[in-house]
């Protein structure tokens, strides 16, 4: 029987199901999948089946004729309950056939009223009504969203409407739904208080790779197969790009690549590479928490001082002359030429060993496997991936700036087997009219929030509640505000709609906040809202996003939404809609003339609407046609039948991502300066332990349907927090004892994980969670340009209680597996 799955066998998939495209919502690798779909009253036999195998027969070791429990489920589809199976596709080049343990869970994930999934998904609107949320329909709902919306914004004065939107592709966004929420919030209007999914403002991520002419996503996943070298940079893609790490970063080692690894913590990933390509060919350069910044100035000064770069590169593609870019608010840092840059970041080996706390002969190993140049003295290639661990890190700005400043001085950006990119968190898929009204740098909507910003919240597809930082002061100010709104509701219980406007209003005015979530769940921060309005995932609608290497596809909706749940792009246009119908009604005519273009009724129209405008070649029925190989973007044009794409970027030296004229890349004069983020070097003082913090293999962001997976909530009833056992020891715990996290900013409660290859003082806690919120005691302070410093925290740990029942039955075995 499988394990928890309460079956003895699974259906045989007959050979006429129906079979979709889908590829996974989940993370930026985007792997593809096939959803198969029949009648419940079918299956296929041993003979005759969709593998065209003999199933009666053992099946060698590689098959494709197989799935597993997890990638099973009984659905709706045009009303009428089917089987489904989403299993990996061996023919897509990205995955070949792999899953992951987050990936394979997709159908398993799926709400089911008939095997009783994730029941927890929201099927209808609800209003906060009579003291708890009442189920309601899609105009009424949107009828009192936009009342008081209208009620507190007017044309040329939106600043009192703040937004939370998620910038991204796979579930939760995707080219439809960044174009809805776009086009209603930066289109009908001119919203400047917005932030996104993962940030406290509207902005960039990797502000300086653009401005240095490099988009951070240039490469292609064949290049890891292609190269010398493959550098990873505070990213763990064993566990966070999973199949970008067994489906090319293995290849790659396979075919002789060495791999340098830059994190403070010794990693899966680093286990893994060593087991691949042998230890002798990984270097991991366990530097102190935040100090990436000494490490490739001296790395790049060190290459360039022994002459190992591309100076051909150098003169035709980049900036020639001193500085392009000058220093001031809305760049943390200069941009120019080579030479002025290597004046500018000029760091000895003495200096980085001191500051990183590594050895030279280490700093050297890395400069050398980098950049230096073969015995024929041809050119090493090296790819570079970087993720979290600096975009989250210390001087975001100057560190990506630095790294980019390495990939140029060796040629090995538009080259194979090159690349300076992001490895990618969610998959991507923005299409939105500009946002430069928001400016440079952008609102810093939390701590505008908390001291009393905003009348009117419209949060899509995010919970701050579990990922933001400063958290438990942010709850705090959020719960109070979005209280004293609840009251004023409650107390005009049975009012007409205009006396309970009246009364939001009211509240309001006196410093509340009112609260629109939506959402697939009823999340935490949707705790705190008054309007709960319920989307759709991926593969209950079509949807377009593109992976880490700008690879776009279709995923074709294969199942019915639940209840009458609505994509988010269909949602911003009925919102829309209501806007402009209440504003006329107003006799707000010309403000209401600006919502209009709202007319479409599929997430189809509202692809064609936004993303086919910009980029005409690209229909659903091309996409549809090109599979789960999709076509990589930019699109270049429609040939004999076929989308003609991009590999990568930059292969002609021509460097655009700034929109400078002159196409010549830049380089980042980046001095290191410590700690950048204000407080965290007195936390640092102040404070014990490090708890540097994200993600592990099973769990899937702010656990939103794992928290109602077995699979997952029996392995981690509890967010870990991995400690040395001899600080556990000195702590007096026990492995699976409770404990508490706290810091000058607030607390947080985590399950004490002994881990013997921790530093001592060096814990790691896995974010997100909701039962444990890491960023509780994350403090205010970000880099410039609003870019938090999740990872650099320091705090206290003591024992709460002993193992919780469920805590006390989880293994503690090493994380490092044999593969
Ligand atoms: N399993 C799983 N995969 C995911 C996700 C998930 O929730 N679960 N989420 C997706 C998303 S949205 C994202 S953004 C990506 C994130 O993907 P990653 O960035 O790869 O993951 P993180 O665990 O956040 O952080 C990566 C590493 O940064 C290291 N680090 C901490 N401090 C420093 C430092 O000062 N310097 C350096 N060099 N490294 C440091 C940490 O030790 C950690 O190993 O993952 C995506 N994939
Ligand atoms: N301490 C710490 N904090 C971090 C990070 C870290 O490394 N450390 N990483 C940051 C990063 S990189 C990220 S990406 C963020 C993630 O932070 P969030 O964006 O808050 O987390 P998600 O889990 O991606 O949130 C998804 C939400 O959208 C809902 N949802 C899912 N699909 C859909 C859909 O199709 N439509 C709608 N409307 N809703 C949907 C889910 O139920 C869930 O509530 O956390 C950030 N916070
Ligand atoms: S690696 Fe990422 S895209 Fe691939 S199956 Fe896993 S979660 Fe999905
Ligand atoms: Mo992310």
């Amino acid at each position: 029987m499988a394990f928890k799955r309460q079956v003895d066998r699974l259906p045989i998939i007959p050979a006429n199901a129906r079979v979709h495209n889908a590829t996974c919502h989940y993370c930026i690798v985007g792997c593809g999948y096939k959803a198969y779909t029949w009648p419940v009253n079918q299956q296929g036999t041993f003979a005759e089946n969709w593998s065209g195998q003999d199933l009666s027969k053992q099946q060698p070791m590689e098959t494709d004729a197989w799935y597993a429990p997890s990638m099973y489920n009984v659905v709706h589809q045009d009303g009428r309950p089917v089987h489904l199976v989403l299993k990996p596709d061996v023919d897509c080049v990205v995955n070949s056939g792999l899953g992951s343990v987050r990936g394979a869970r997709m159908a398993e994930n799926r709400r089911s009223d008939i095997t009783g999934t994730q029941t927890q998904r929201l099927t209808e609107p609800m209003v906060w009504r009579y003291g708890t949320w009442q189920p309601t329909s899609w105009d009424d709902a949107l009828d009192l969203v936009a009342r008081v919306t209208a009620r507190v914004i007017d044309k040329d004065d939106e600043n009192d409407l703040y937004v939370s939107m998620f910038d991204h592709g796979g579930s939760a966004g995707g080219y439809e739904n960044t174009w809805g929420t776009g086009k209603l919030y930066f289109g009908s209007m001119k919203v400047k208080h917005c932030r996104i999914h993962n940030r406290p403002a509207y902005n960039s991520e990797v502000h300086s790779t653009r401005d240095m002419g490099v988009d951070e996503l240039n490469y292609c996943y064949e290049d890891y197969q292609l190269t010398d070298t493959i550098m990873l940079v505070g990213t763990n893609p064993m566990e966070c790009q999973t199949n970008l790490f067994l489906n090319h970063m293995v290849k790659g080692m396979q075919n002789g690549a060495k791999v340098v690894i830059v994190d403070p913590r010794r990693t899966v990933t680093v286990d893994a590479c060593e087991q691949v390509a042998s230890a002798e060919n990984v270097l991991h350069l366990q530097i102190a928490s935040g100090s990436d910044l000494a490490l490739f100035n001296t790395l790049f000064t060190y290459i360039a001082d022994q002459g190992w770069v591309d100076a051909d590169f150098i003169a035709k593609s980049t900036f020639q002359g001193d500085v392009a870019v000058a220093e001031d608010a809305a760049h943390p840092a200069s941009l120019g030429s080579y030479e002025a840059a290597r004046a500018a970041c000029k760091m000895s080996l003495a200096e980085g060993a001191a500051v990183t706390g590594l050895t030279e002969a280490q700093i050297i190993q890395a400069a050398e496997w980098i950049a230096k140049p073969k015995d024929d003295g041809s050119r090493r290639k090296t790819v570079t991936g970087y993720e979290k661990g600096i975009i989250w890190g210390n001087d975001n700005y100057r560190v990506i700036g630095a790294l980019v400043n390495i990939g140029l001085a060796t040629g090995n950006i538009g080259r194979d087997g090159g690349g300076v990119c992001r490895l990618g968190g969610h998959q991507e898929g923005y299409f939105r009219p500009s946002d430069a009204h928001v400016g440079r740098p952008a609102p810093y909507i939390d701590q505008l929030i908390i001291s009393g910003g905003g009348k009117v919240h419209h949060i899509w597809a995010n919970d701050h509640y579990k990922t933001t930082l400063n958290a438990a002061e942010f709850k705090r100010v959020y719960n109070r505000r979005s209280n004293m709104v609840k009251e004023a509701m409650d107390a005009r219980a049975g009012a007409t709609r205009e006396e309970l406007v009246e009364a939001i209003v009211g509240a309001i005015n006196a410093g509340g906040i009112f609260s629109v979530c939506v959402d697939i769940i009823h999340s935490q921060i949707g705790q705190a809202a008054h309007v709960i309005l319920p989307a759709v995932e991926s593969g209950e609608m079509n949807l377009t996003s593109m992976n880490g290497e700008r690879r776009l596809r279709l995923v074709e909706k294969y199942m019915d939404a639940p209840g009458s749940a609505q994509p988010d792009c269909i949602i911003a246009a009925r919102l829309a809609n209501h806007m402009e119908r209440v504003l006329r009604e107003e006799g707000r005519a010309e403000y209401a003339d600006q919502f209009k273009g709202f007319d479409w009724t599929t997430e189809e129209d509202a692809f064609m609407d936004g993303y086919n405008s910009g980029n005409p070649e690209l229909t659903y029925e091309r996409l549809r046609a090109a599979g789960n190989n999709g076509v990589q973007e930019p699109v270049k044009g429609y040939d004999n039948g076929i989308l003609v794409g991009t590999k990568r970027l930059y292969e002609d030296g021509v460097f655009t991502r700034h929109g400078r004229e002159d196409g010549k890349a830049l380089f980042c004069m980046g001095a290191w300066r410590g700690l950048q983020a204000p407080g965290k070097a007195q936390q640092r003082a102040n404070h014990r332990f490090l708890i540097n913090n994200g993600r592990a293999n099973l769990n899937w962001q702010n656990w939103f349907l794992d928290q109602k997976n077995d699979f997952v909530m029996d392995r981690l009833p509890v967010p870990f927090i991995q400690i040395h056992p001899d600080d556990m020891a000195d702590l007096g715990l026990k492995p699976g004892d409770m404990v508490e996290v706290f810091n000058d900013v607030g607390a947080t409660q985590a399950l004490a994980y002994p881990e013997p290859t921790a530093r001592r003082n060096e814990t790691f806690m896995v974010f997100g969670a909701p039962n444990g919120a890491q960023g509780n005691v994350i403090n205010a302070g970000t880099n410039e340009l609003i870019l938090p410093n999740y990872k650099q925290t320091w705090a206290n740990i003591r024992k709460i209680s002993d193992a919780t029942p469920a805590a006390a039955r989880v293994s503690f075995k090493s994380w490092e597996v044999e593969l």
